[in-house]
């Protein structure tokens, strides 16, 4: 048997990309803080010189899917992480956007094979949202932590793969439900 799961320590040569709504930047701003406060205490370089996150700004969070796919897709970067905040009231198409970009950002994923991780904040009041960004809880900090996690599984299922099949031998290649978390693999079968 075999047991995969991500972790938070072997991130010296991993690559973000963060892609960040300007819309509710008073929020947006706020999940970046702490997107990067968690991925530097885990020994990513977010500084401005870094090699290792670039970041790209869209509008709003109905761009955020169309950039990370087309992101995810160049293969040069180990996560892609969506910020933006979607907040019901100020708008009537609250539902629409809401819809379109966590459709867009799981499509963005499935395509690529990359892992595009959702911090889209959706929340019914600006006080809500803000007690999300920083006033409570910061959820920049737990978008930063999926995108590790996910990136170090990746880096261990990627070479299983049968597109991709480095030392796996004649081995059959893995089952759709393999790559579902919390399965554990039979190591003697694959
Ligand atoms: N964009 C957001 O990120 N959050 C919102 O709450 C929002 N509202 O309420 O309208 C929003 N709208 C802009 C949208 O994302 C696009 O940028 C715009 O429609 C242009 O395509």
């Amino acid at each position: 048997m075999a047991v995969y799961e991500g972790n938070f320590v072997q991130t010296g040569d991993l690559r973000l990309a963060i892609v960040i709504g300007r819309f509710n930047d008073l929020i947006t701003g706020k999940l970046l803080e702490g997107c990067q406060d968690g991925l530097k205490r885990h020994g990513i370089d977010v500084s401005p010189e870094s090699k290792q996150v670039d970041y790209y700004w869209v509008p709003g969070s109905f761009e955020v899917p169309l950039v990370a796919h087309q992101l995810a897709q160049s293969h040069r970067y180990d996560a892609v992480i969506c910020l933006g905040a979607v907040i019901r009231g100020q708008t009537p198409h609250f539902d629409y956007v809401a819809a379109e970009v966590s459709k867009g950002i799981a499509a963005a994923g499935f395509r690529t094979g990359v892992p595009v991780i959702f911090g889209i904040l959706t929340a019914d009041t600006l006080q809500q949202a803000l007690e999300r960004a920083g006033v409570k809880s910061n959820k920049g900090w737990e978008y930063a932590m999926s995108a590790l996690e996910m990136a170090t599984l990746m880096r261990q299922i990627s070479p299983l793969l049968s597109h991709n099949n480095r030392g796996s031998g004649s081995r059959p290649p893995l089952p759709t439900e393999a790559l579902q978390a919390g399965v554990t693999l039979d190591s003697t079968a694959y």
